[in-house]
């Protein structure tokens, strides 16, 4: 894959002006290639106008790049429909627009939500919002001491009040790939639709939302190599004709008057505003570029790149992994002995090594692992076995100095 380090410029910076960069927090967000940042560049050069709203020949262009690139998300998530593709400003947004507009038509005084104990800030305080609104429940799926959901107690937390189950696809913290398809077969089972957070499983490996039939799939762009404050929710047409709006406002109305107004068809539906027409050209862009590498290719490199970090890491005295030992995609949480992550991941920085520390958007899981944050490193495409190793002897230069 290092054939394709040269289409992100930034990899090629030196850090304090002497450490080549070896970026390595790729779940908060991974670089963008040439061929993104010149699409939007060429648009704004080119082409911008608003979309949806003008009969001039610049808006005409820019809507059928906009429509284009929702083609383009139906087709990387092979979804049946593009009305079943709102563009949102990222995961948080999609799963905020879940929680209000699904909400407000299906919830009432005493229902349940179901998530787990590995989920993102942003798929517990969105549903304790509705919590503090309506006065909903959170269940929650425990996991076990190797970071994986427990299946067999999720089975129990359903009762007739039970109204929706949103869990993440994979964990940003623990890197465990959930088997969401077996919680979605349970769910249905009960008859209860599920959202699946999609924000960590979308850059590595290739998602079939159909084949999952999930009933909502969320994720952003700037993880997957495109730009930031885009991002998608996926919807079952079925759920989202049936949901009002989230908000108000130009592009999502069909007739306005004092008196009543009443609303556009899906998706348009869910996209008030005008909307980020160049940073959805900049996604579609990015999900053509890991298309064409191939997501199997991807999923392949990063999962092998993934058990090498794993093996090499071990070999380092007082370290600690998070999460399971198979089954976890490209990211590796740890500790080295009593090193605080704080101190270990500014003294990597020192070296030009990029990784992230703290609690990661997962309170509730560090009070589950028993720690106050851990250490992070996340892999893309274009890292290699060398920056790894470079890790690694970073870490241990750390270690020394303690
Ligand atoms: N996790 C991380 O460093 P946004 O911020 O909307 O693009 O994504 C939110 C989000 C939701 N779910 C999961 C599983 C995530 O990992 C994230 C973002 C980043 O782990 C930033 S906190």
């Amino acid at each position: 894959m290092k054939e394709y380090r040269n289409d992100f410029p930034i990899l090629g910076r030196k850090i304090y002006e002497k450490y080549p960069l070896v970026y390595l927090d790729n779940a908060a967000t991974t670089q963008k290639p040439r061929q993104v940042v010149e699409a939007m560049t060429e648009e704004y050069y080119n082409v911008n106008a608003n979309v949806h709203r003008g009969v001039h020949f610049l808006s005409q262009q820019a809507t059928d790049l906009m429509e284009s690139s929702r083609e383009t998300v139906r087709r990387f998530l092979n979804a049946g429909s593009t009305s079943e593709i709102i563009f949102t400003r990222g995961t948080t947004e999609s799963i905020n627009l879940v929680a209000q507009s699904f909400g407000e038509k299906f919830m009432r005084e005493g229902d349940e939500v179901i998530i787990s104990e590995m989920e993102h800030h942003s798929n517990i305080v969105s549903w304790q919002l509705l919590q503090a609104r309506l006065g909903i429940s959170l269940r929650v799926i425990p996991i076990t001491d190797d970071g994986q959901l427990r299946l067999d107690v999720l089975e129990k937390l359903f009762t007739g009040r039970t109204r929706l189950v949103s869990v993440a696809h994979v964990s940003n913290v623990l890197g465990t790939v959930n088997p969401v398809a077996e919680v979605i077969r349970i769910s249905h089972a009960h008859d209860v639709p599920v959202l699946v957070d999609g924000a960590q499983s979308t850059p590595h490996f290739a998602v079939d939302v159909r084949e999952m039939d999930c009933d909502f799939f969320a994720f952003s762009g700037h993880k997957v190599y495109g730009p930031t404050g885009v991002g998608v929710l996926y919807g079952k047409e079925r759920w989202l004709e049936q949901m009002p709006p989230y908000m108000g406002g130009g592009e999502m109305i069909k007739t306005v008057s004092f008196e009543r107004t009443t609303f556009n068809d899906l998706p348009y539906k869910f996209e008030a505003g005008t909307p980020d027409y160049v940073a959805t050209t900049g996604l579609a862009r990015a999900l053509d570029y890991v298309s064409a590498i191939g997501m199997d290719r991807i999923a392949a490199h990063e999962r092998d790149l993934t058990q090498y970090a794993m093996q090499r890491l071990q070999t380092v005295e007082g370290m600690k992994i998070f999460g399971p030992a198979d089954n976890r995609d490209a990211v590796v949480s740890f500790q080295v002995g009593d090193i605080h992550h704080l101190d270990m991941g500014t003294l990597l920085d020192r070296l030009g090594i990029a990784i992230r520390t703290g609690h990661h958007c997962a309170e509730p899981l560090m009070r589950r692992l028993g720690v106050e944050g851990t250490c992070r490193a996340s892999f893309a495409l274009y890292n290699t076995r060398e920056e790894v190793d470079a890790l690694v002897e970073g870490i241990e230069r750390v270690r020394k100095m303690f």
